[in-house]
């Protein structure tokens, strides 16, 4: 008797064991872009990391440009430290190894978001509650004016209202002067707004770099011709949603 009840046991240990050690994170495997699961922004989504040195892949699809919000539920056992990484859909890295929550700005498109612990010393599998939210931002009249082929032209003595949105966004314009000019670069936020540390360079129309990188506000000494005018922040990570107005003037005494 004494030994079939050892035999017993024995037996619901290993059943035990062997249903113990299924994993139940749904999505498994998703450890790669290949085998990356589809989730849908604003739903709950659920995950473990397990066995440790477990990475999560998900994909999904922005459909307005708009702010992520990605966050984890509070089901997340604190000994967990989720660190993500955000690529495109050529799988270049957007934003690399953000502690979750954080938000980013993503315009239309594919993405990829990959998921893993840096604290983790659990030895089960717990489920948690992971999720992507979105809120719609407005880009500026001016997009789409990303490369040199889409520049849009400006006059000098205007204002232009841009936001440099979604991360890595560049505003490319082109202007025309006649004559020897002084032209000043001028940046104006609207009351209340944090202020913005935009990047500003200057192409001739041979493509030769005449102003590099510089901040504004600036001055520069032109001679007449074609160029090309590109603004874009100083941190390629960042995001700026909120409309603000860059002035050149003409200075000329
Ligand atoms: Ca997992
Ligand atoms: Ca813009
Ligand atoms: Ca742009």
């Amino acid at each position: 008797m004494k030994k079939l009840l050892v035999f017993f046991s024995l037996g619901l240990l290993i059943i035990c064991s062997l249903s113990c050690s299924k994993n139940k994170d749904k999505n498994e495997p998703n450890n790669s872009f290949s085998n990356a699961k589809k989730i849908s922004l604003g739903k709950d989504e659920k995950m473990s990391i397990y066995p440790q040195d477990d990475i999560d892949f998900f994909k999904f699809t922005v459909k307005t440009p708009g702010i992520i919000f990605v966050e984890a539920g509070n089901n997340k056992p604190g000994n967990i430290d989720l660190i993500a990484t955000v690529f495109n859909s050529s799988f270049e890295m957007l934003i690399s190894n953000q502690e979750i929550p954080f938000k980013t700005g993503l315009g239309k498109g594919n993405y990829f978001i990959s998921i893993f612990s840096s604290l983790n010393n659990i030895e089960e599998d717990t489920l948690f509650n992971i999720k992507l939210n979105s809120t719609e931002v407005m880009l500026d009249e001016f997009e789409p004016n990303n490369t040199n082929s889409e520049a849009k032209e400006i006059e000098i003595n205007s204002e232009v209202e841009i936001n440099l949105f979604p991360i890595g966004d560049k505003d490319i314009f082109k202007f025309q002067i006649k004559e020897n000019s002084v032209l000043e670069f001028l940046k104006e936020f609207q009351v209340g707004k944090e202020k913005v540390d935009v990047k500003t360079s200057i192409f001739n129309s041979s493509g030769n770099c005449v102003l590099d990188n510089k901040s504004i506000p600036f001055e520069i000494e032109l001679a007449p011709g074609k160029y090309l005018l590109q603004i874009s922040l100083k941190n390629t990570t960042d995001f700026y949603r909120d409309i603000f107005k860059i002035k050149i003037n003409r200075i000329n005494k």
